[in-house]
């Protein structure tokens, strides 16, 4: 069956790649899609949409969808994303959130319907089920989307599609007469200082200049298979290691949930020597069952090189971590796997990565430098390092990205810094704002918000869009800057020195609100006073600590961290729940009734520190 989609600018790269190459592989089942297959697959689910819609214009609906890593996913992320034949925003794709917190961005965003796969059927219907966030989010109470399963594709098995096998796929046309792509985009949940996550609306042109820019930058190209380790409702796994990828015609290959095991298996599997019969060496342990079960599991691992990862630090200290417990062949063949001429770019971002990480990873790697960048879920990538070696310089984000204007401002003075604006040799820090076609356009339903994080420029090209994340910027050694890298990589680096507001913690990778912990925290019978900060940890970059005072009635009994845990479980997503908790007589305030963060956290932390800060 023909169908036909409008020419936007990711179908219309989809449609001039070699629709033999693989677009999409699932590393341990080795089942494997090609990019021939994907947009017919594409106006199949958008057909789907019309159908439980009951109408052809979804313009400017929100498509919720709850759908594990795989090609099914990238098959229905394409579609609201970028379908502007019925434009919809995607709410957002969070697997692993408890009800209640679907139930927020459902209602939140006023989800027309919500699309899941088989694996989902059970956790959508119990969304559906969870009472109405109270306070609610909008001013009327939305009715509940509507259920719509997803299919699942299967596709060929890796050997069967790399063979250039296809699977029956139809035809998909492109047409240039339905261009209004006004409503096409992705809304993303994140956290702000205040209360609960805001929905972040990235319009499809959004998307598409920061997906240029990284192809610009990062050299993507069909050559490269990338593995994808990360969730899906950040921009990292989405945009770079999603959209990005199939701008360029790569191949995604998705390994998730992250294992550290599995994934040095697989990036060493095309680097281990073969035995007589044909079966990889350095699989066994000694335990043959063990051995077995293994070699089950593993027996489709692809022998292709993965030549692209992008990962958060706390991934990168994990596969460090645990490197050395592999059987010593896969040890070796991971080595081999990872050195820089296999493993083209491996980058980090999300959360600074420490220099005893980096450094780690180029020694074990024989010399692959980890590129080090700096991205917001409102601005997608904003700053980089350089492809060329002498553009990674330690502790730097590197420059501004194609398309993207940056600039420092003091937070007090509201000047502008520029390169002479350091006082007495004293380097001069500020505020990181951010411009271009990347920017977001509105956080969803909140134009107070939407306002309060952009300030006009001063030139008449523009708002700035106000990141919060202070930085200074630093001349650095000859050779370096000087746009071997490409032409945006050029003069004085970025370095990033912290957040202006300590309400906002950074695990792990994921963003958590202290104030939104504090509000369910406070929320319990037992607390009576809650304050919620970043402990520093090695492992996590920072972890999520709570200071609690309890109720007169509770005292007696106490409350230990597993009551906590068990309070919190169903109403915040696991990474949000404090790691650490201390219970004490008073939480000590400021004449406002402010606390001290910064003071607090080493007057009551101080020996929860991991010690293996880095
Ligand atoms: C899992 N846990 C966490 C975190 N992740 N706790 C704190 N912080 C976290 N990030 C909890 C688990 O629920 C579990 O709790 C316990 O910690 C141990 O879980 P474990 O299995 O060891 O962890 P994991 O599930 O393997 O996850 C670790 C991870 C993951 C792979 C590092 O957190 C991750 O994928 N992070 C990346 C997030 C990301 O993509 N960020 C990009 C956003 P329990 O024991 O109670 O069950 S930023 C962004 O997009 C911008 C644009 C940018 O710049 O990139
Ligand atoms: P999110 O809103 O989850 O997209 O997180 C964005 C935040 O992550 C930024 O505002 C920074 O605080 C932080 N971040 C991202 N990349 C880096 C990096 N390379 N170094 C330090 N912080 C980073």
């Amino acid at each position: 069956m023909a169908s036909t989609l409008p020419r936007l600018p990711l179908f219309e790269a989809i449609s001039k790649h070699d629709p033999d190459s693989t677009a999409v592989v699932h590393c341990l089942s080795g089942r494997s899609f090609k990019y021939g297959e994907l947009l017919p697959d594409v106006a199949r689910t958008r057909n789907r949409l019309y159908e439980a819609a009951g109408r052809s214009d979804i313009r400017g609906e929100r498509i919720a969808f709850l759908v594990e890593n795989s090609y099914d996913y990238v098959g229905t992320h394409c579609n609201p994303a970028c379908d502007s034949g019925g434009t919809c925003h995607c709410a957002a794709a969070f697997t692993t959130l408890p009800p209640a917190e679907l139930q927020y961005i459902l209602s939140h965003s006023e989800a027309l319907l919500l699309l899941h796969s088989a694996k989902y059927t059970t956790k959508a219907q119990e969304v559906l089920s969870t009472p109405f966030p109270d306070p609610s989010p909008n001013p009327t109470p939305h009715p509940h989307p509507k259920l719509v399963e997803l299919p699942k594709h299967l596709g060929g098995t890796s050997s069967s599609a790399e063979n250039g096998e296809t699977n029956g796929a139809a035809q998909a046309h492109l047409s240039s007469d339905d261009a209004d792509t006004e409503g096409a985009g992705m809304m993303l949940f994140t956290s702000g200082t205040t209360n609960r996550p805001k929905g972040v609306l990235l319009p499809e042109t959004a998307l598409t200049a920061q997906c240029n820019s990284l192809i610009s930058a990062w050299k993507y190209t069909p050559r490269d298979r990338l593995l994808h380790v990360l969730p899906l409702h950040h921009i990292h796994g989405t945009v770079n290691a999603i959209l990005t990828p199939l701008f360029a015609g790569s191949t995604i290959e998705f390994l998730f949930p992250f294992n550290a095991d599995t994934v040095w298996r697989r990036f060493a599997k095309p680097f281990l020597q073969t035995n007589g019969n044909g079966t990889s060496n350095g699989v066994t342990n000694g335990d043959s069952a063990a051995t077995a079960e293994n070699e089950a599991k593993y027996a489709h691992l692809s022998s292709a090189p993965i030549t692209f990862f992008t990962v958060v630090p706390t991934v990168y200290t994990r596969l460090l971590s645990t490197h050395p417990n592999l059987p010593a062949p896969i040890a070796t063949a991971a080595r081999t796997a990872i050195n820089p001429e296999n493993m083209r770019v491996s980058i980090s971002g999300s959360a600074a990565l420490p220099t005893p990480v980096k450094r780690a990873w180029r020694d074990l790697s024989h010399g692959n430098v980890l590129l080090e960048r700096y991205g917001m879920t409102e601005v997608g990538m904003a700053l980089s390092c350089g492809l060329d070696y002498t553009d990674r310089v330690d502790g730097s984000v590197g420059w501004p990205l194609p398309g993207v204007e940056a600039r420092l401002v003091d937070p007090e003075t509201k000047q502008i810094v520029t390169e002479d604006s350091a006082e007495g040799g004293r380097e001069h820090s500020g505020e990181i704002q951010l411009r271009g076609a990347n920017v977001f356009r509105e956080y969803w339903r909140n134009p107070e918000a939407t306002a309060k994080e952009f300030v006009e420029g001063e030139d008449g090209r523009g708002c700035w869009f106000k990141t919060g994340d202070i930085a200074l910027r630093r001349p650095v050694a000859t050779g370096t800057g000087s746009g071997s890298s490409g032409d945006w990589a050029r003069g004085s680096m970025y370095f990033i020195l912290g957040r202006q507001s300590a309400d906002i913690i950074k695990s792990g990778g994921e963003k958590v609100s202290a104030l939104e912990v504090e509000r369910e925290l406070l929320s319990l019978p037992e607390v009576a006073e809650a304050a919620v900060l970043a402990v520093p940890s090695g492992k996590w970059g920072q972890k999520v600590g709570a200071v609690i005072v309890l109720h007169d009635a509770y005292k007696p009994k106490g409350w230990k961290p597993m009551d906590m845990r068990r309070a919190l479980r169903d109403r915040l997503a696991n990474y949000k729940i404090p790691q650490v908790l201390r219970v004490v007589e008073s939480i000590p305030r400021n004449a406002m009734g402010k606390v001290n963060k910064k003071t607090l956290v080493g007057a009551v932390f101080k020996e929860d520190f991991s010690g293996d800060e880095m």
